[in-house]
C-alpha cells in the first residue's frame, strides 16, 4: 500500500489543468531497461549518452542503428503496464491534461494516450541523416547497416532527439507553456537530470503549482517537489485512480 497524503488527493479534487511528464521509469514495469540502468549484454560496455548522440553515429553508424534496432525490438516485444493504463484514465479527469514524455517507445500511445507530447521523439520511425527525409516505415535492410535513404542515399537514422540535438520545437514550446500554466503537475519515473525537460518542473514550481513526483528513488527534484511518493508508477497511479474514483463517487 502506498501513503498518498490527502491533501494531494485534495489539490487534485480542485485542480483544473493537470500535467503529467514521464520517463523511462514508466516503462520500467513493462520491461523496457530505463535509460540508465546498466546496459545489458552486448551494450554493457557502452554509456547510453555516448551511443544517443550525432558524434556517435559519425564515429560508427553501424554501431548506433543495431543499439537503435536491438531496443526497438525490445519496445516492439513489450506492452502496457498499469501505469500507462492509468495515465490514460487519469487523462480524463481534468477540464485540462497535458501527458509530456522523454519516452521513445510509444507505449503511452499504445495505451490509449491521446496528443501525447514526444519531446525526444520516436523510436518507432527514421529518416535520414542528411536530408530528414522521413522513412514512413522502420527500414529493414539486410545488405546495408545502416540502411540508406532511398531518395537521397543518404544513412537513415531513428526519429529520436540526440544530446546535443535541439528539441522539435512544437513540443517543447507546447510543454513549456503547460508547465506554466497548470495548477497540478506530476513528474514520474524520470531521473530529472536531462534538460530541457527537467527544467518542467521547476518552471510548474515557479508558476505555483504543486509538483508531485512519483519514484522509488530520490532525485534532484525530490527535495523541492510539493509531494514525494516513493514507489513504482506501475503501483501509485493505479492506487491513485483507485482513490480518487473513490473521492469522486
Ligand atoms: C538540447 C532520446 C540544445 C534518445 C534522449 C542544461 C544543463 C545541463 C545540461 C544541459 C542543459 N541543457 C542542455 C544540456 C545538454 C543535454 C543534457 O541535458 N545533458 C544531461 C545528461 C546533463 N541536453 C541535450 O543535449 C538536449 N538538447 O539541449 O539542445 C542544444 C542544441 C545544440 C547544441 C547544444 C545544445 C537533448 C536531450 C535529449 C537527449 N535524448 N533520449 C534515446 O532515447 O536514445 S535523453 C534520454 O534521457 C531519454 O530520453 C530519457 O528519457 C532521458 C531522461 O532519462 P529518464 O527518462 O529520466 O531515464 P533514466 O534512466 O535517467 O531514469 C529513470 C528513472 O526512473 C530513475 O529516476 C528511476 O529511479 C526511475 N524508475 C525506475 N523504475 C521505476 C521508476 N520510476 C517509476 N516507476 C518505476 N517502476
Amino acid at each position: 500500500m502506498v501513503s498518498i497524503p490527502s491533501e494531494l488527493i485534495e489539490s487534485l479534487r480542485h485542480a483544473k489543468h493537470v500535467v503529467a511528464t514521464t520517463g523511462a521509469g514508466v516503462s520500467a514495469e513493462s520491461g523496457v531497461p530505463t535509460f540508465r540502468d546498466a546496459q545489458t549484454g552486448l551494450w554493457a560496455k557502452y554509456e547510453p549518452t555516448e551511443l544517443a548522440a550525432p558524434r556517435a553515429f559519425h564515429k560508427d553508424p553501424k554501431l548506433v542503428w543495431e543499439w537503435y534496432q536491438w531496443r526497438r525490438d525490445k519496445v516492439l516485444s513489450v506492452h502496457p503496464n498499469p501505469g500507462h493504463y492509468a495515465l490514460v484514465e487519469l487523462g480524463s479527469r481534468w477540464p485540462k491534461f497535458d501527458l509530456i514524455t522523454q519516452n521513445v517507445d510509444g507505449l503511452h500511445q499504445q495505451a490509449g494516450s491521446q496528443n501525447v507530447i514526444e519531446l525526444h521523439g520516436s523510436i518507432m520511425t527514421a529518416r535520414c541523416f542528411d536530408r530528414g527525409h522521413q522513412s514512413e516505415f522502420w527500414p529493414e535492410s539486410s545488405e546495408q547497416c545502416p540502411p540508406v535513404c532511398e531518395i537521397c542515399a543518404s544513412l537513415m537514422r531513428p526519429n529520436v532527439v540526440w544530446f546535443n540535438e535541439s528539441l522539435p520545437k512544437r513540443a517543447i514550446d507546447e510543454a513549456m507553456r503547460a508547465s506554466r500554466e497548470c495548477d497540478v503537475f506530476f513528474s514520474i519515473g524520470t531521473s530529472s537530470i536531462v534538460y530541457p525537460a527537467a527544467a518542467l518542473a521547476t518552471n510548474a514550481l515557479e508558476s505555483g503549482a504543486v509538483v508531485i513526483e512519483i519514484n522509488p528513488n530520490e532525485t534532484p527534484l525530490t527535495s523541492m517537489a510539493t509531494y514525494s511518493i516513493v514507489g513504482p508508477s506501475g503501483i501509485v497511479l493505479p492506487e491513485l485512480l483507485a482513490k480518487l474514483a473513490g473521492e469522486f463517487r
